[in-house]
């Protein structure tokens, strides 16, 4: 391979001298880079991509680190056009969250040489915190409702809930773990569920009649679909919900189709959530500029680093659409860092997830980020205020760990 060929024009910061990947499961796979400038500052990006994770490794270390090397760490926008339009191949999701680990290394790398936490960069604290949600779900309705009870304890003001559908083996957002969740499951070969939209939409709705009856109105409520209803279902679900004041039904509908969530938008006044497969504005444009969604919820990793998803949520703030950044366990706490930066800082700023991470990732990758009260916080320090523990990090190697698929009770492929 021939020398990359430096930018040689002028440039104020350091050059990138270092670009490497970093994979390791402690508990489930993260992918993470780590760029080096010449004055030795370090940063860090999240590049995990669930189930999929060493083709962005891959893409990383075979086309994208080696270009790196020369380049001025302090031309964030630059680097980024620079890998976007450079590679010819637009957007997609392995290309896209390589960009984005980029992008989210050279912020830290920034704020670290301004001596200022990343949100400072940003334009600085439009809140006092940031607000999350978790996870409450069970095998069935009383389940559920311990959990939501445990979470507002916790002093969670808004929360998800999930419950197992009976007829059905296993159903998305039941998990054996509380506090994370975890689909992978370990294996070449993926696991299959069972899905029955008719069960499904005949059991939910008891779900939230059980939670406002037993907790009342006073903390947001959610809901996941997982991409598998109809547009006309999830019309007909939203509707059912009116009574329980949802906060967000979240991925009603697959989402290639944008023109789909209009015939939701017409029949139902609950709040619809979508966008965590998204990668790039194009994939959101009409759903913000027809107004055809209430929340735009992409994330740092999968959505071009904290560059790209600025510039979404820009673009939702002139139509009234609100953020509400994807934060599960699967997205590694280098972009639950990133995130908040950002959240803290857009007006339009609506939810974050916050599913937790296991011990062994929170020792894998220090971090300031904090919880108090139902809020996040991203700490003071210089940069994003993450790291990784590279010497810990090798002690958990790359276990291939696939999401599930999904088919109907007939046999029929599904979206899981
Ligand atoms: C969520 C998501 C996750 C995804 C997972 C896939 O709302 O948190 O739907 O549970 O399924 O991130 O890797
Ligand atoms: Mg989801």
């Amino acid at each position: 391979m021939s020398e990359p060929s430096p930018d040689n024009s002028a440039g104020s910061g350091a050059r990138i001298v270092d670009a490497r990947v970093i994979v390791t499961c402690p508990g489930r796979n993260f992918v993470t880079v780590k760029i080096t400038t010449s004055d030795g500052v370090t940063g860090v990006g999240d590049a995990t991509l669930n189930g999929r994770e060493l083709a962005v490794a891959s893409y990383l270390q075979d086309h994208v680190c080696p270009a790196l090397i020369g380049r001025h760490a302090d031309r964030i926008e630059d680097i980024w056009q620079y890998l976007y339009k450079g590679a010819y191949w637009r957007r997609g999701p392995v290309t896209m969250t390589a960009i984005a680990a980029v992008d989210t290394a050279l912020w830290d790398i920034k704020g670290k040489v301004a001596g200022l936490p990343v949100y400072q960069l940003l334009g600085g604290r439009a809140r006092e915190g940031v607000t999350v949600y978790g996870h409450a779900n069970g095998q069935d309705v009383a389940e559920v409702l311990d959990e939501v009870a445990q979470y507002l304890e916790h002093g969670y003001k808004a929360v998800r809930v999930q419950v197992g559908i009976p007829g059905l083996p296993v159903t998305y957002g039941v998990s054996k773990d509380k506090l994370f969740y975890e689909p992978a499951q370990k294996g070449i070969a993926p696991s299959e569920a069972t899905w029955s939209t008719e069960l499904y939409l005949r059991h939910v709705p008891g779900l939230f009649d059980a939670v406002r009856g037993k907790f009342g109105f006073g903390f947001h409520l959610l809901h996941d679909a997982h991409h598998r209803l109809t547009p006309t279902e999830a019309a007909r679900l939203g509707k059912r919900l009116e009574e329980y004041e949802l906060f967000w039904l979240e991925d009603p509908t697959p989402a290639e189709s944008q023109d789909a969530f209009r015939i939701i938008k017409q029949h139902t006044t609950t709040p619809i959530a979508v966008g965590e497969v998204f990668n790039s504005i194009w994939d959101c444009q009409q759903l913000i500029t027809e107004r055809l969604i209430d929340f735009i919820r992409t994330t740092v990793v999968h959505a071009g680093g904290i560059t790209h998803l600025r510039r979404i949520f820009n673009l939702a703030e002139l139509y009234g659409v609100r953020s509400g950044s994807h934060g599960a366990t699967d997205l590694s706490p280098v972009c639950m860092a990133a995130a908040l930066h950002l959240d803290l800082s857009i007006p339009n700023f609506g939810l974050q997830e916050y599913m937790r991470h296991t011990a062994a990732t929170d020792e894998v990758f220090p971090h300031t980020y904090w919880f108090e009260g139902g809020y996040l916080h991203p700490g003071e320090t210089p940069g994003l205020g993450v790291d990784i523990d590279e010497k810990l990090a090798e002690r958990y190697p790359y276990q291939p760990a696939p999401l599930p698929v999904n088919r109907l009770l007939d046999g029929t492929m599904h979206s899981w």
